[in-house]
């Protein structure tokens, strides 16, 4: 199923990350990296990822910063070569975390730099505090969203007290459910990028939209069965709490829907759905992955991931692919944008012979129905 030819690395950081991490770990499909870290061991010890960073030893012999988010960046600023070593060969990194605490609020930062550095592509998927945390915890969550905004690609928001189920809920349930939002997110967008099958979404599709959005994404997932379950999706996904506050399904500037069904998922079904969702002007730029998965017999599942503005006017580049609009008119390169690496725009991805920037369903002529 997979051919996939970029390394993608979901890395969790602090305790969100690592709880997070090993509620996907289980339910996730088989060839999914992950790694963890925290200056807690006995955090990652809990966590059944087997690849940890187990960092700040001397800063704070093997427990939690206790809040201090200057001990979490420490932490992390002392294991860069470590870091560097985890991050070497990744094309994509998806960091999970949770920001209010130290640990993930002080290292999600220089994770970011790190990347950065690297020439990755990063998208942070950061968990908010609950209101009850406090304004202190609030306030550290936002200092380190406006942080990250400095060397982070994307980033989507997760404020705890909108993921949870309703009613009076118990607290695992409810960090269960939060941990099935992420879930969704990451192996839902992992999915898309490594399964082969009618229209799978490239890296250069993905990577555009990151880099090119003014780094805030809205996200949205949701599964449905049973008679009449693509209009059930469409209405879970435009009512879902993290984008029911937004106007991305009218004004989104751009948008990555992915459907995954199984082998009864109908034509008439994605038609509908795509339609439902992406945005109708002709300035946004709209990506659809399919897969179809024997797992999902009987279910239709999807992510949307919305990029909420572009940093600067974008244009066609006349390959399906947007380049950016230079203020003198002509096009040229998004300034800052250049990477070490890259697998945007300016550059076709080859592999044996291959262009990789085509869909896979182009490049082995295979018939979609019609
Ligand atoms: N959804 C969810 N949120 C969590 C979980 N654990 C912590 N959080 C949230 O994440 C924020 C940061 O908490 P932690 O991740 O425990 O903090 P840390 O990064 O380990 O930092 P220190 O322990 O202070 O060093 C908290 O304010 C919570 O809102 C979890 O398992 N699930
Ligand atoms: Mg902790």
């Amino acid at each position: 199923m997979s051919e996939l030819q970029k390394k993608i690395l979901v890395f969790g950081l602090g305790g969100a990350g690592c709880n997070t991490l090993a509620r996907i770990a289980p339910r996730a499909p088989e060839g999914m990296e992950f790694a963890v870290m925290d200056c807690d061991f006995q955090t990652l010890e809990a966590c059944n990822i087997e690849n940890r960073l187990a960092v700040g030893k001397a800063l704070t012999d093997g427990l939690s910063t206790g809040g201090d988010i200057e001990v979490g960046r420490r932490c992390a600023e002392n294991s860069a070569s470590q870091l560097e070593t985890l991050l070497s060969g990744v094309d994509l990194l998806m960091v999970v975390t949770g920001l209010g605490g130290g640990f993930g609020t002080g290292s999600a930062p220089v994770v970011a730099r790190m990347a950065r550095h690297l020439g990755l592509t990063t998208l942070f998927f950061t968990v908010l505090p609950f209101p009850f945390e406090g304004l202190v915890a609030q306030g550290k969550a936002h200092s380190a969203v406006r942080k990250l905004r400095t060397y982070a690609d994307a980033i989507v928001q997760m404020p705890n007290a909108l993921i949870q189920p309703e009613g009076d809920v118990l607290l695992e349930d409810s960090l269960e459910r939060s941990s099935r939002t992420l879930a969704a997110g990451v192996i839902g967008l992992w999915r898309m990028l490594a399964y082969t099958g009618v229209c799978n979404l490239d890296f250069s599709s993905l990577h555009t939209m990151l880099s090119y959005c003014d780094a805030f994404c809205r996200f949205a997932c949701a599964t449905a069965t049973g008679e009449g379950r693509a209009d059930a999706l469409i209405d879970s996904l435009r009512t879902h709490p993290l984008v029911a506050d937004s106007e991305i399904f009218e004004k989104a500037p751009g948008m990555i829907i992915g459907i995954t069904g199984g082998s009864d998922l109908k034509l008439s079904e994605v038609q509908q759905i795509a339609e439902a969702l992406a945005p109708k002007g002709e300035e946004c730029w709209v990506k659809i992955g399919l897969a179809t998965d024997p797992a999902f017999a009987g279910r239709i599942s999807a992510i949307v991931l919305a990029a909420e503005a572009w940093k600067e006017p974008l244009v066609d580049d006349g390959r399906g692919g947007l380049k950016p609009l230079a203020g003198d008119g002509k096009q040229g390169e998004l300034p800052g944008l250049k990477r070490s690496r890259t697998f945007g725009g300016a550059e076709r991805t080859i592999w044996n012979g291959e262009d990789l920037d085509v869909p896979t369903y182009i490049r082995r002529k295979i018939k979609l129905p019609r």
